[in-house]
């Protein structure tokens, strides 16, 4: 056996098998360096008169997971396309067809975009068990660059190509091989083995060599693909506002069908380059990274080797927060106590999780018997001492400082001393909690948003006197459970609902001005915001927003504005879709507009004091309502309640549904400036008198040092 390294690529050959193993850790990235060593060692290979036929893999842990996503964003800023010196991926791949000896993938772990290209490329590819495949450039405001829009159609047809591209997902070894993305499935500690006889096989003949990118066995007739384009355009028409990656990848994907898998190698590489270089990817890949940073610890926190698994966990309440918080923690394979005041309550709260599990198990996402292992791990019970064992208490009982401050007493006397104690709350000063508890350094809070188990953030919030290692422990938790933490100081709202308090409050500054409540929805949605502010309130209830509204007013008076509209709708009974009307009139899962609703707006504008009416754009409303939201982002980031500003980004996607492509309330400041974010806010300061657009000092330094917000 000989074996040659070339930097993070070794090249071993063996019994006419030249092994090409990437090692780039921690995902196998292609860096500069990876794509030299590939081309380095496989050049060899092919030289090599002893090597036959070429494996390539990657590590013990990933294949490769794509292209090197920070030299991606770096292109998108504006670096050069090309680094002189380092092969471009689609010629490697292009190399890779075409060599006289063929070459077989051996994929154990994530083959994904750039990664998956490589073995898309490859004549063979045989996966291990727990392979992953996908090209989820999308998610990134990409399209596949380097064939993946050319070869995956011809693997499995176009209809499933579109669908893993569109979707972004990973699919695992068994759909891998029925969808023809594999051509055979081996264990982890055969895989190598198993490639070296297919590459064999091939290069002696016993097995057909063929070109992916030549083949059409796989394909639909034409008729079924223009059926199938269509009904995918429709649906990227439908799903999609404001990006053109998708349509993208769809134009690339019909364009290689029209006129051939070379033709449509150039045209997706030409699209590929277009969504780079725009803002969608400029957004997306920022939120990539930032997505990442956000539950490192700060300075002065080890997360290092004393941090427990959090294994026993108490939920107290069974209410809709903590019946989905619990089923959250269950399906993550933890064992959960539900602790309830009355048996029909616990009885109702197992209900409730019974329930999601059997969606997840009729939506396929789920087996009948890990469903039915999860709930075995489920206790539901009356009483606290049903806490007693546990590492970790999470509170979720209704929304009373009395009822929380007693709770909080009674479990630091019952639970073991090392045992964190941790509130849902989102309203309740954490530090009142810690008082009550009478061992401050054990309590925080643990900020799920609603539907527990399906909303992907959980802010983590810190009081000064929170011990370092119960934070370090919650964002492991957090992690597990396959959700984002972010981790946030306490202050009334604490991250995302303060600062999306100048959202709502703002609403009601423009319909006191006479502008049309659905008018300002329609902005919003067209913005890109899941839905407009006052559909989202009858969402959540009038009357709760109402009382949450009325303790961030009382927590910020000097800047706070609220139009009486809420209140007369309360007032009136109407709290939104849980009594069928709210702003809306809900009957069926629709919303339609109301044409009632204008008496309320009349008697709110009278009680405002009939301000005069306001003549407003789209996009002014759009910004008046989301320049409030950068505004207060920016006193959140000088008040250190975030640990680093791009953790806003990701809470505001993750919890309110801030658009993705635009990257997040900050980065889209950033792209308009804080310059012109600041002059419109001081604008309307003067314009209206009203203090709420007072610009922030942060924003105001990052204004006239023109420096970027994040
Ligand atoms: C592409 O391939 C374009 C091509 O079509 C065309 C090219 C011409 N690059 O997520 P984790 C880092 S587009 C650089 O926490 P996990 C990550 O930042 C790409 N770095 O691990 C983190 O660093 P740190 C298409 C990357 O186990 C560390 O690795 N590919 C990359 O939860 C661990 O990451 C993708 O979109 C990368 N590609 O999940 C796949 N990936 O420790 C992107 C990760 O310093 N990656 N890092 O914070 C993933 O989806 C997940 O990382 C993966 C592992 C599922 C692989």
């Amino acid at each position: 056996m000989s074996e040659t390294r070339h930097g993070t690529v070794t090249l071993e050959i063996e019994d006419g098998i030249g092994v090409i193993r990437i090692d780039n850790p921690p995902v196998n990235a292609l860096s500069a360096e990876v794509l030299i060593g590939l081309r380095s060692a496989f050049d060899r290979a092919q030289a090599a008169p002893e090597v036959n036929a070429v494996v390539l893999t990657g590590n013990s842990q990933t294949f490769v997971a794509g292209a090197d996503v920070s030299r991606l964003q770096k292109i998108a800023d504006g670096a050069p396309l090309d680094t002189p010196g380092v092969p471009r991926l689609p010629e490697l791949c292009a190399s890779i067809e075409s060599s006289a000896k063929p070459s077989v993938a051996a994929i154990d772990g994530f083959a994904l975009g750039g990664g998956l290209e490589l073995a898309l490329a490859c004549q063979g590819r045989v996966g291990s068990t727990r392979c992953r495949v996908g090209l989820p450039e999308l998610a990134l405001g990409l399209i596949p660059g380097a064939g993946g829009t050319q070869r995956l159609p011809r693997l499995t047809g176009v209809e499933a190509a579109i669908e893993l591209m569109l979707s972004s997902r990973q699919a695992q070894a068994d759909e891998a091989l029925r969808l023809g993305i594999v051509d055979a499935i081996a264990s982890s500690d055969t895989l190598t083995a198993e490639a070296c006889r297919f590459a064999r096989e091939l290069a002696d003949g016993r097995r057909v060599r063929s070109e992916t990118l030549a083949r059409d066995d796989r394909l639909e007739s034409a008729a079924a693909q223009s059926e199938i384009m269509a009904r995918a355009r429709a649906g990227v028409a439908k799903k999609y506002r404001n990006v053109t990656h998708p349509s993208a990848c769809l134009d690339a994907i019909e364009y290689g069908l029209e006129h051939g898998g070379l033709a449509g190698l150039e045209r997706e590489r030409e699209l590929f380059v277009a969504a780079l270089a725009s803002e969608p990817a400029r957004a997306m890949l920022h939120l990539f990274f930032a997505e990442r940073t956000s539950g490192k610890l700060p300075d002065g926190i080890e997360a290092g080797a004393r941090a427990r698994k959090l294994e026993r966990i108490a939920v107290i309440g069974g209410g809709t927060m903590g019946s989905g918080i619990a089923a959250a923690l269950l399906d993550a394979g933890r064992t959960v106590s539900l602790v309830e005041t009355e048996t029909e309550r616990a009885e109702g709260a197992r209900a409730r999780i019974e329930k999601i599990f059997q969606s997840k198990v009729d939506k396929g996402r789920l087996s009948a018997e890990l469903a039915g292992e999860r709930l075995a791990a489920l206790t539901t019970l009356v009483g606290l001492e049903g806490a007693a064992t546990a590492e970790l208490v999470i509170e979720a009982a209704s929304e009373s400082v009395e009822l929380k401050s007693r709770l909080f007493a009674e479990l630091a006397r019952l639970v073991p001393s090392d045992t964190w104690l941790a509130t849902n709350t989102s309203t309740i000063d954490v530090t009142i909690l810690a008082d009550a508890s009478g061992t401050p350094e054990r309590v925080l809070g643990l900020h799920f948003f609603s539907p527990a188990h399906v909303m992907k953030l959980v802010e983590v919030v810190r009081t000064p006197r929170t011990d370092g290692r119960a934070i370090a422990e919650a964002v492991a938790l957090i992690r597990s459970l396959k959700k984002t933490a972010v981790i946030v100081g306490n202050c009334p709202g604490f991250l995302v609902n303060r600062i999306f308090m100048p959202y709502s409050q703002l609403t009601g500054f423009l319909i006191d001005r006479g502008v049309d409540p659905y008018r300002i929805d329609r902005a919003l949605v067209g913005f890109g915001m899941p839905m407009g502010p006052s559909r989202m309130s009858d969402l959540a209830g009038l009357d709760v927003g109402v009382a949450a509204g009325g303790i961030l007013d009382a927590a910020y008076p000097e800047r706070s504005y609220r139009s009486p509209l809420r209140r007369l709708l309360v007032e009136a009974g109407r709290l939104g879709e849980k009594t069928g009307l709210g702003h809306y009139r809900h009957a069926g899962g629709r919303a339609e507009e109301d044409p009632d609703l204008a008496e309320f707006v009349q008697r709110a504008r009278e009680l405002a004091g009939s301000p005069p009416a306001l003549e407003i754009s789209e996009q002014e409303i759009q910004r008046l309502l989301l320049f409030g939201v950068v505004n207060e982002a920016c006193r959140a980031v000088e008040e250190g309640i975030v640990l680093r500003p791009s953790d806003v980004d990701v809470a505001a996607t993750l919890g309110m549904g801030f658009p993705a492509y635009r990257g997040g309330p900050l980065r889209w400041a950033d792209f308009i400036g804080a310059a012109a974010v600041r002059a419109a806010l001081s604008e309307w300061r003067e314009r209206f008198d009203a203090p709420i657009f007072e610009p922030a000092a942060y924003l105001t330094d990052c204004a006239r040092a023109q420096r970027p917000l994040l």
